[in-house]
């Protein structure tokens, strides 16, 4: 077994990098681990976190984070002018397709919250948990019940019905929703299960995505406010922002009735050239990027993949790779014992 810590890395994997790079990505690495150690969380704190930042006017950052490393890469993350995601999203659709099934409710709960204790493990960011339609009020009792638990700070179930397909198939797909009273039920037990004031339940708005138009968005909205919901998520696949700001500035007239709650969530995968803080202008609350990470891993798997059947070696493929020490440094081994 070749055994290669930071303090016995070979000479052979330290010439296949850069020295100066290789000694400024562990720099960052490991200033970033000491962070994380440093600061660590409990369920409790951490489950709290959301509805704080919300209720203080900041703008909730979320992306995608479907394993341990990438928690890890988004807690570390930092822009050019220190910028950071504030929370993470745990996706059905990526924690589906990372296990090569699609995204139609197929991975069970207990497989989903394995995913979401990955990431939790190594992160103190709060997490949004993606429940789809949430099952029958008796099962999604139970999940509030596990996600509140481990930290989770807030779940979103949508009303859709039957056969679950992923929204950004639009009209594509039959997209079934569910009817109004049965939905609010599901709501109403969820928040019936929760055993503290910090986690949120979410309503997820398909009318657009459906084809049912904005009035349906509303109406629904209202009810869902009506059953205990804590805000909502509304969604479109249109390229253009502009149905989500049409169906804001409706919701923005009647919010106020519920005070402390009514947020609202957005997730611009396909209205991306919006940007947050247009978003936050127009209302929302939460901003989900909802895929992007594995979207982005999936192609340069595949070049690197293909690299390596054309070449019959991987030498071609060794630009675009973490180097050999990197990737035996990313994840530290020190527990802050030594
Ligand atoms: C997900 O990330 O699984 C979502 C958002 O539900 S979307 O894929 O846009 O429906
Ligand atoms: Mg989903």
């Amino acid at each position: 077994m070749l055994l290669c810590t930071r303090a016995r890395v070979s000479a052979a994997c330290a010439s296949a990098v850069a020295p100066a790079a290789a000694a400024s990505a562990f720099a960052r690495h490991a200033q970033l681990q000491q962070a994380r150690w440093a600061h660590g969380t409990t369920a409790d704190k951490r489950r709290a976190t959301l509805k704080q930042m919300i209720r203080q006017g900041e703008l909730v950052r979320a992306i995608e984070c479907h394993s341990g490393l990438t928690g890890l890469l988004v807690e570390e993350v930092r822009g050019a002018n220190g910028e950071r995601f504030n929370a993470t999203w745990s996706s059905s659709l990526t924690s589906s397709t990372i296990k090569g099934k699609p995204d139609i409710e197929t991975i069970n709960t207990s497989d989903r919250i394995d995913i979401v204790q990955d990431v939790l493990e190594v992160t103190t960011l709060p997490m949004i948990y993606d429940g789809d339609t949430g099952g029958l009020p008796e099962l999604f009792h139970f999940t509030v019940r596990s996600l509140e638990r481990l930290g989770v700070s807030a779940c979103i179930i949508e009303d859709k019905s039957g056969l679950k397909q992923n929204s950004l198939f639009g009209t594509d797909r039959k997209q079934q929703l569910e009817d109004v009273e049965s939905f609010c039920a599901k709501i109403a037990a969820g928040k019936k299960a929760q055993v503290t004031d910090d986690f949120m339940i979410f309503a997820r708005m398909e009318s657009l995505i459906a084809g049912w138009g904005q009035e349906e968005a509303l109406k629904r909205s209202r009810a869902a406010l009506e059953a205990g919901a804590d805000g909502i998520m509304i969604h479109s696949k249109e390229k253009a922002p502009d149905e989500i700001l049409e169906f804001l500035r409706e919701y923005n007239r009647f919010r106020g009735e519920y005070p402390g709650r009514g947020y609202v969530v957005c997730v611009p995968t396909t209205y991306n050239s919006i940007t947050e803080a247009e978003l936050q202008q127009a209302g929302a609350n939460v901003v989900i990027h909802a895929n992007q990470l594995l979207r982005a891993a999936f192609p340069a798997m595949r070049r690197t993949a293909e690299s390596i059947l054309n070449n019959s070696r991987s030498k071609e493929a060794d630009s675009e790779l973490l180097s050999v020490k990197e990737i035996l440094t990313l994840i530290d081994d020190n527990t802050g014992l030594k």
